[in-house]
């Protein structure tokens, strides 16, 4: 009796000790590629906070308020492949996901964001893959931001690789509005006639933010001439 339990508690033990090396077998690869991209993030990160620095030495002010980084989810990454009907495979990931890796610039004035982006984009180890001007052309839903999809070089222990980042550039202003729509997109239980009252105002909301960023942006400017 004893004999035959120790057997089957045995048995459980190897097949659990098999699926859980599958699991490891598979994960292993997920996981060095989402490391690669996090590495990616922090040479992004990098490139940013020096040129905040150099500003900020050479011109006593900050262009950068703040940077907010994330990598995309597991579940994130496999929504997406689904939504756009592609095979899940690491190398589709690759290819075809942009933003698994993701770095947001918030900044104060328009001007800024400008700037940062074409500093960026003038470094010789960084590729423009894709660039989306939101703030010339905002979003029917009034989002703006300036998006950039880049190839940026990681530097491994054998090997160079590049990896594409994406880079939302964007004001405090900006910034603000775009939290609060995400909150409105991802609320389910809201009425839909309210909703849709809740859209136009945003719609609104995100006129007026550009306005006042512009004004504000005038006001810095006329101080700097004065200074
Ligand atoms: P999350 O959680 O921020 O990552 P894509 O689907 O990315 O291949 P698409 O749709 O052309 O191509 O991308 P787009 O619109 O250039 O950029 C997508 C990202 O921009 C979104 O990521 C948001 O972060 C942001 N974004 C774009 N439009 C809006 C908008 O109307 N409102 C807000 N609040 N954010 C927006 P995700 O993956 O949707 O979400």
């Amino acid at each position: 009796m004893f004999k035959k339990v120790g057997k089957k508690i045995l048995r459980e033990k190897l097949i659990n000790e098999e699926i859980l090396e599958i699991i490891q077998r598979n994960m292993m690869p997920m996981n060095e590629l989402m490391a690669y991209y996090r590495c990616a993030i922090m040479e992004v990160e990098t490139k940013f906070k020096v040129l905040n620095e150099e500003f900020s030495l050479q011109y006593d002010r900050n262009p950068i308020e703040n940077i907010k980084s994330r990598l995309k989810s597991t579940d994130g990454i496999i929504r997406k492949l689904n939504r756009k009907e592609l095979p899940f495979s690491l190398e589709s990931i690759e290819e075809n996901i942009n933003d698994v890796a993701g770095v947001r610039v918030i900044c104060s004035f328009p001007e800024d964001i400008y700037m940062l982006a074409e500093c960026l984009l003038s470094q010789d180890d960084i590729k423009l893959i894709e660039k989306k001007d939101y703030i010339k052309n905002p979003k029917e839903s009034g989002y703006r931001s300036l998006h950039l999809i880049i190839e940026v070089p990681i530097f491994l222990k054998n090997e160079k690789k590049s990896m594409k980042v994406e880079v939302q550039l964007r004001t405090i202003a900006m910034d603000f509005w775009a939290s609060l729509e995400h909150k409105l997109r991802y609320k389910k239980s809201i009425d839909p006639e309210e909703a849709e009252i809740i859209s136009k105002e945003l719609i609104e909301c995100s006129e007026i933010s550009a306005s006042l960023d512009k004004r504000m942006e005038e006001i810095r400017n006329r101080i700097e001439k004065k200074c």
